[in-house]
């Protein structure tokens, strides 16, 4: 048995940051996790994610003007590169609502950006078709972070400070209580406080706590495309990230990366996948965004084989909103929950740390949690009857 101001359950990017906050905070922290790390069960492993500050809400824009910070932060402490800038492309039907809000709440903001017309927009992106009647703006601030290398420093530093980490031991049960006991498959933990910050597994985890989150898991293909020519949606090319928030064929938003860790490919995915059992994601073969893709990619970028060279997997667990979820536990106030990212929430990994310190340690929140709130989902229980 091991004692412990506070244990994690989950070392994937939030709970790595969540853990590396409370032993800065002087915490005895221990950060549970049930493979063998490094992993690519979950939603962190890969070696790309884009960080930007567009997004349709303000409130985002804000939480990732301080989070750029802390990344930057991260990086002098560690002495790692974890950013590369490139600029974010965002373009949808100029007359859509989601278009216009990521457009005007990146104005509201001062985000600094470049709107592009059809008439200069193939010199400044080549290879790339606008489609009829799409807006696109740069959004210059955001880039790619190197999201295997980030897990890896986060904890890292976590462990630096006296953090411990057991990796390939699952949790098997956890009692509530002032004291929290969480039994593992290798021992026994009494703990003054427990994150759980589970991914895909929390409800699995939270099933111990008898609360369940309205939390759909869903299988992404993550799909790389080749170049016809070397080179041409290079990162030294200064090719941006991009993101279509609707488009011909798509309903959902559709991401791209430039070529980076695999030299001549390039990373495009559709932000949707189908409905998936963490542990059996394999087992989940369809493959209906990847038609999308194959679509868009033959429509819009024709320096790339409109088929994918390489296809790896990810999960994303969506919430209803598609906001996370950011709260203490309705009963148990000494258990402190981060779920339901969404496929958004790599970027926000710092912050996510600092905020669930924060409500962990019994601080006001550094920031207006109540999108984040369990209770958002009871409302609308309540009120569909
Ligand atoms: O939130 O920027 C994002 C993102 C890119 C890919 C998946 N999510």
């Amino acid at each position: 048995t091991g004692e412990y101001d506070c244990v994690v359950i989950g070392a994937g990017v939030q709970g790595s940051f969540t853990a590396y906050r409370l032993a800065e905070n002087n915490q005895r922290t221990l950060l549970l996790e049930q493979f063998v790390l490094p992993h690519t069960r979950g939603s962190s492993h890969g070696q790309t994610r884009i960080i930007r500050k567009a997004y349709e809400q303000d409130f985002y824009t804000h939480m990732m003007e301080e989070c750029y910070e802390l990344w930057a932060q991260l990086e002098r402490e560690a002495g790692v590169r974890l950013y590369r800038q490139t600029g974010l492309l965002v373009m949808g039907p100029e007359n859509s609502q989601n278009y216009q809000l990521f457009k005007t709440t990146l104005e509201r903001n001062k985000v600094p950006t470049v709107v592009l017309t059809r008439d200069n927009f193939s010199q400044h992106i080549p290879n790339f078709n606008l489609a009829e009647g799409d807006g696109a703006v740069v959004d210059i601030t955001a880039g790619v972070l190197y999201a295997d290398r980030a897990l890896k420093t986060v904890q890292g530093q976590f462990q630096k400070l006296g953090g411990i980490i057991k990796d390939k031991e699952k949790v098997m049960d956890i009692k509530p209580g002032p004291v929290v006991t969480v039994s593992t498959s290798a021992g026994v933990y009494r703990t003054k406080r427990l994150v759980i910050t589970a991914g895909p597994w929390a409800n699995r985890l939270l099933s111990h706590t008898g609360l369940q989150l309205p939390l759909e898991v869903v299988k992404i293909n993550v799909c790389y495309w080749k170049e016809k020519v070397p080179g041409s949606y290079d990162v030294k090319r200064r090719f941006p990230c991009f993101l279509l928030t609707e488009g011909e064929e798509a309903d959902e938003h559709i991401y791209g990366l430039p070529s980076n860790e695999y030299p001549g490919l390039v990373k495009i995915c559709y932000h949707m996948g189908s409905e998936t059992d963490p542990d059996q994601r394999d087992k989940q073969t369809d493959r209906s965004d990847i038609d999308i893709l194959q679509r868009y990619v033959a429509r819009c970028l024709p320096g790339l084989i409109p088929e994918p060279a390489v296809v790896e997997s990810c999960i994303y667990t969506l919430t209803p909103d598609r906001h996370f979820v950011l709260d203490r536990h309705p009963n148990h106030s000494n258990i402190v929950i981060g779920a339901g990212f969404s496929g958004h929430g790599f970027k926000f990994g710092p912050i996510i740390g600092k905020l669930l310190c924060e409500l962990s340690l019994g601080e006001v929140p550094s920031y207006d949690l109540s999108p984040f709130r369990i209770t958002r989902f009871q409302a609308k229980t309540k009120s569909a009857l």
